[in-house]
């Protein structure tokens, strides 16, 4: 057996070429674009504090931005797979070891293009593996997805810049042009450049296609894939079931009780007492950020109104707690803005139905343009703060 490390020269296939790694390159910079600025508002609007108010209009913002991103996401797997089997001969370039200042600049540009490769794989398979909520890791998704983002999109501007020329050439000449071709990569194969171009294309929306369905409500069908398709209660899927979120059902049942709390003054609601004040229906979207969205028909008290009885002023933050215990999100902040929205929901009902245990019976907040992580279920507790 043969076991020496391949050489670039081993590498024949005339696929391998700037120029449809150029065209392939353009769409995954796109993807990247547009995953890393609908990446920073879905970070921004879970932010711990924020300096400028996240907007609560328009009410499905959120969702057409956290769709995007996960679709972006998925589009670019294709491309990416395709892009580095263009260029990974390069990866055997024996580099110029007499010339150390040469030496120097391409050590450089190869780092660069490893901080890059690692970063967008990593990317792409935690973005992948959170939308199907398997975490087979212990660190943090939210910070190391948002870090290493800044990485990517820096090694990709690096990237670009360095290779700006050849981009540029190669895109202004025809896919079958060799001006940029390594000497070795002249072998024809059963695929032209312009038939590899097409698959990846097709692979990139059939991907798109077999997942959307979980944001886009026309795709539900086609989208054997969408890891949440519109089936629940009420049309909305479930994110975490009562039982997975460790709910004891017997403090959902009769014993219920709310507590509203502005400073001193405290008061309490049955579900009764919540059903007997003036109802209000908004249809607003459930906006995971897993991206996943659905849309509802929700009734139930206005949250200002409750914010009223217990004479808390406008403009204050508002802290949501809930039956859980156990796991994340089973409290979250609304922001003055959000509290003071007319739309924003203390909701009771979904659909014209009691809400169903799983979407957070008794009762649940549901506001405009929030990450769906912040609209809580299983409410019992809102303080002002
Ligand atoms: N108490 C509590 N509220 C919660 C959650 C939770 O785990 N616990 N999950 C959140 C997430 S991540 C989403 S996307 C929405 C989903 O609501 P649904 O299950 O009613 O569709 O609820 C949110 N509210
Ligand atoms: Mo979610």
């Amino acid at each position: 057996m043969n076991l020496r490390l391949p050489a670039e020269g081993d590498f024949t296939s005339r696929l391998r070429s700037p120029a449809v790694a150029a065209r392939i390159g353009i769409w995954l910079g796109i993807c990247f674009a547009i995953c890393f600025l609908t990446g920073l508002v879905s970070h921004y609007a879970q932010a711990p504090s924020q300096p400028v108010p996240f907007p609560t209009s328009p009410s499905w913002g959120y969702r057409v931005t956290q769709g995007l991103h996960v679709t972006a996401g998925v589009a670019a797997v294709p491309l990416l797979l395709v892009k580095l089997w263009t260029v990974y001969p390069r990866l055997f370039t024996r580099p110029p070891l007499g010339d150390v200042r040469r030496l120097a600049l391409v050590a450089a540009e190869r780092a660069s293009i490893a901080v890059l490769v690692a970063a967008a794989i990593f990317q792409l398979f935690t973005g992948l593996m959170n939308s199907t909520q398997w975490y087979p890791w212990s660190f943090s998704f939210r910070s190391t997805h948002y870090g290493v983002a800044w990485l990517a999109i820096g090694a990709l501007v690096v990237h670009i810049a360095v290779k700006l020329p050849v981009i540029r050439d190669a895109l202004g000449g025809d896919v079958d042009e060799t001006t940029h071709d390594r000497p070795e990569a002249t072998e024809e194969s059963v695929l032209s450049r312009r038939g590899l171009l097409r698959t990846t294309w097709l692979a990139s929306a059939v991907a798109v296609l077999t997942t959307a369905g979980a944001t886009v409500p026309l795709l539900r069908r086609v989208s054997v894939f969408g890891v949440t398709t519109g089936d629940g209660p009420g049309g909305v899927p479930i994110n975490r079931t009562a039982a997975e979120a460790g709910i004891a059902v017997e403090r959902t049942q009769e014993t219920f009780l709310l507590t509203v709390v502005h400073g001193g003054t405290e008061m309490t609601f049955s579900r009764e007492d919540l059903e007997a004040l003036p109802q209000h229906t908004e249809v607003l979207p459930i906006a995971c950020v897993e991206g996943w969205s659905a849309s509802g028909t929700w009734t139930g008290v206005r949250l200002r109104d409750l914010l009223d009885l217990v004479e808390a002023p406008p403009g204050r933050d508002v802290g949501i707690s809930s039956l859980q215990t156990q796991y994340a999100f089973g409290t979250s902040t609304l922001w003055d803005n959000f509290a003071d929205d007319p739309r924003t929901l203390l909701a009771l009902d979904l659909d014209g139905e009691p809400l169903a245990l799983d979407h957070g019976y008794p009762c649940r907040i549901i506001a405009p343009n929030r990450p769906g992580v912040r609209q809580t279920k299983w409410v019992e507790r809102i303080e002002v703060l």
